[in-house]
């Protein structure tokens, strides 16, 4: 655990589904651009792809759900996922605790990367836009702790340093988790104590 001694817990935010609403973001949009057009509504999400979902439903909604997250001002406007900022702030000031968001962007990486760190900082100001990492392999990124929502996180390094804490959000409810792995059903739920249960004892 750590990265030497003494070190800080380092803890990984996910940031679409975790701090940013991706999922009622799109939804909106998608109900806004395509108003008489078959939609997913939030309870029935299954799978982390809503492109694959919407795909299901049929063939051709899977790139007009795609044209809704690809558009400007997309992911600039999504709200933040409830209690998300005040656990952020409240965290960055823990005693030997660093925090940093990690997040990967789309393929189609214009206008995605520069909106997700002016939402940082409309959100959480200039601080965490220091603290934002932007890889598409989470894998490689060194940590105590990540909290994200997606049920499966792959990448070249087969035993990432992190403990993934599955965070929860329409689309992976219905998740089981096997032992030993773990939840944090909102930010309402005890994250400090997730947090406690990785420090150096
Ligand atoms: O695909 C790149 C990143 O965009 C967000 N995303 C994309 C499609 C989708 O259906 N759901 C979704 O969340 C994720 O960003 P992150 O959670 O890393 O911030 C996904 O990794
Ligand atoms: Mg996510």
């Amino acid at each position: 655990m750590g990265s030497g001694a003494g070190a800080a817990l380092r803890v990984l935010a996910d940031m679409d589904g975790v701090l940013a609403d991706f999922e009622a973001g799109v939804l909106r949009a998608f109900l806004a651009r395509f108003p008489g057009e078959p939609r997913v509504e939030l309870a029935q999400r299954r799978g982390f792809s809503v492109r694959e979902q919407y795909r299901g439903l049929r063939e051709d909604l899977a790139d007009k759900i795609v044209s809704v997250y690809e558009s400007p001002g997309f992911f600039l406007g999504l709200d933040p996922i409830p209690g998300a900022i005040e656990a952020m702030k409240e965290m960055i000031q823990m005693k030997d605790t660093e925090v940093f968001i990690c997040t990967s962007p789309l393929r189609k990486y214009d206008p995605c990367i520069p909106e997700k760190y002016k939402w940082v900082e409309k959100h959480l100001g200039p601080e965490f836009v220091d603290r934002l990492i932007l890889t598409r392999d989470k894998t490689i990124v060194s940590a105590d702790l990540l909290f994200d929502d997606k049920d499966t996180i792959q990448g070249v390094e087969p035993n990432p340093s992190w403990e993934h804490i599955l965070f929860t959000c329409c689309h992976n409810k219905h998740v089981e988790l096997k032992p030993p792995h773990r939840r944090l059903q909102s930010w309402a739920d005890d994250w400090r104590a997730i947090l406690e249960s990785k420090r150096r004892k």
